[in-house]
């Protein structure tokens, strides 16, 4: 037997060390890099007010999901939304911390997760008031704190959403391109309402230069080709992406969001070898008044997607669906198409409890062929505490499967579990868009 087989007790620690060791490329985040600005104070002394990239304690403590939660405890009829929108980051952070981790108990993944990342950052997270962290954080500068949460988080590329008809990132991209260019980052070009809201996102591709009229004619077709290839080139992104809510459907979409689809952004995603990534069933707007918070889910259409996948076989879609409902229907339609890779636990999935389900059920009906994880992080300090958090049920996921294999018989080597944790943390994504 070679040296490296592994006996049944030892698969544990095996399996823990090979996903901690294993640096993660995290496929779909909302950071940014330094370039882009940021409005958090720090050592540089530079802060912008519009700045994109997001860090430190205010922001990790004010992230939509903690919002939400904080309305549940303070409801809006004691502190009304428009109150609590006006409130400085701090005095929002301020609250939250006091009624959600003094008052309360943090047990939810959001607030657990700013426990977690604050001890990753060697700070204690039993301080009463915000201030100590305060300190720590205004002294960081931006650039080398990427570079510091990188490491613990062993993270070794962040890929960014980068909503091409968000005005305030647009000029950023069209001011100076180059500038925006930093190795830690990739960019993905986020389209939304070319599929969703084809009439406005026609409107501002014609302001911007592009003929793109209100009907899909040919030659919108062809401007509205030319108008993706423009913007995959200025931000050398490596796949496009588009939200969908519960209810799309494929044929029968929206007319134009559909002509769109089929004859302007698959044929390019083609021509370029690119992935389409669709992330199904977020609902928008279920309670607007609570901004970013404010959107829910519903269950997507699996049918829909594998028509897509079936009628476009030279096309690589990426595929996360929001709806618990929707996971065990997605793993079977990955059976079904080579071109599909599913991936993530994405927002209300990524809770421990869901993320083991999921896992157990895509190991069991697709093996190692799918990205178990992405962080959806839109705090760069969060990197710590959700892939610390995936890593460990994903090892617990895996440590059983390979339990059963050597139960049956079959030999776990320590670079067996090495060369999967590397599959499933970085090599899928990147295979696939090299596929
Ligand atoms: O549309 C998306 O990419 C979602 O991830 C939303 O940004 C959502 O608000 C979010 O941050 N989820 O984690
Ligand atoms: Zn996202």
């Amino acid at each position: 037997m070679s040296t490296d087989v592994l006996h049944r007790d030892q698969i544990p620690s095996a399996v823990t060390h090979a996903l901690t060791a294993q640096p993660v490329t995290d496929l779909h985040t909302h950071l940014y890099a330094p370039a882009f600005g940021t409005p958090v104070p720090n050592a540089t002394g530079q802060t912008d007010p519009a700045g994109l990239m997001l860090w430190g304690v205010d922001e990790l403590i004010t992230y939509h999901y903690l919002i939400a939660e904080v309305f549940r405890v303070v409801p809006a009829k004691v502190l009304p939304y428009d109150q609590f929108f006006k409130m400085t980051r701090q005095q929002q952070a301020d609250h939250i911390w006091k009624h959600l981790f003094i008052e309360r108990t943090p047990i939810s993944e959001a607030c657990r997760g700013v426990i977690t990342t604050l001890s990753k950052l060697g700070l204690d997270p039993n301080e009463k008031s915000l201030e100590k962290y305060r300190r720590f954080f205004v002294q960081q500068d931006p650039s080398r704190y990427v570079d510091r949460v990188m490491e613990l988080a062993n993270v070794q590329s962040i890929t960014m959403t980068n909503p091409v008809f968000d005005d305030n990132e647009r000029a950023r991209w069209l001011a100076n391109p180059q500038a925006l260019a930093d190795p830690r980052f990739k960019a993905v070009l986020r389209i939304d309402p070319i599929l969703l809201d084809y009439a406005n996102a026609a409107r501002k591709m014609t302001e911007w230069g592009y003929a793109v009229s209100a009907e899909p004619t040919n030659r919108s077709i062809d401007e509205a080709r030319r108008f993706l290839r423009d913007w995959l080139d200025r931000q050398q992104a490596i796949y496009i992406a588009a939200s969908l809510p519960p209810e799309w459907r494929y044929p029968t979409s929206p007319a134009a969001g559909q002509t769109m689809l089929e004859k302007v952004v698959l044929p390019v995603c083609a021509e370029r070898n690119i992935p389409l990534a669709l992330m199904i069933g977020a609902r928008r707007g279920a309670n607007p008044a609570l901004q970013d918070a404010g959107d829910s889910l519903g269950q997507g259409d699996v049918n829909s997607l594998a028509h897509l996948c079936s009628r476009f076989p030279d096309n690589k879609f990426l595929v996360t669906m929001l709806s618990r409902e929707s996971q065990h229907e997605l793993c079977v339609a990955a059976r079904k198409f080579g071109n599909l890779m599913i991936f993530g636990c994405w927002w209300f999935l990524n809770n421990p409890s869901l993320i083991e389900e999921i896992e157990r059920m895509r190991f069991e009906l697709l093996g190692t062929s799918f990205i178990p994880q992405h962080s959806d992080a839109r705090v760069l300090d969060q990197l710590l505490y959700k892939w610390d958090h995936s890593r460990k049920i994903i090892a617990r996921v895996l440590t059983d499967k390979y339990a059963d294999l050597t139960d049956g018989g079959l030999h776990i080597t320590q670079s067996q579990i090495a060369r999967d944790a590397e599959l499933l943390l970085a090599g899928n994504f990147a295979e696939f868009l090299a596929r």
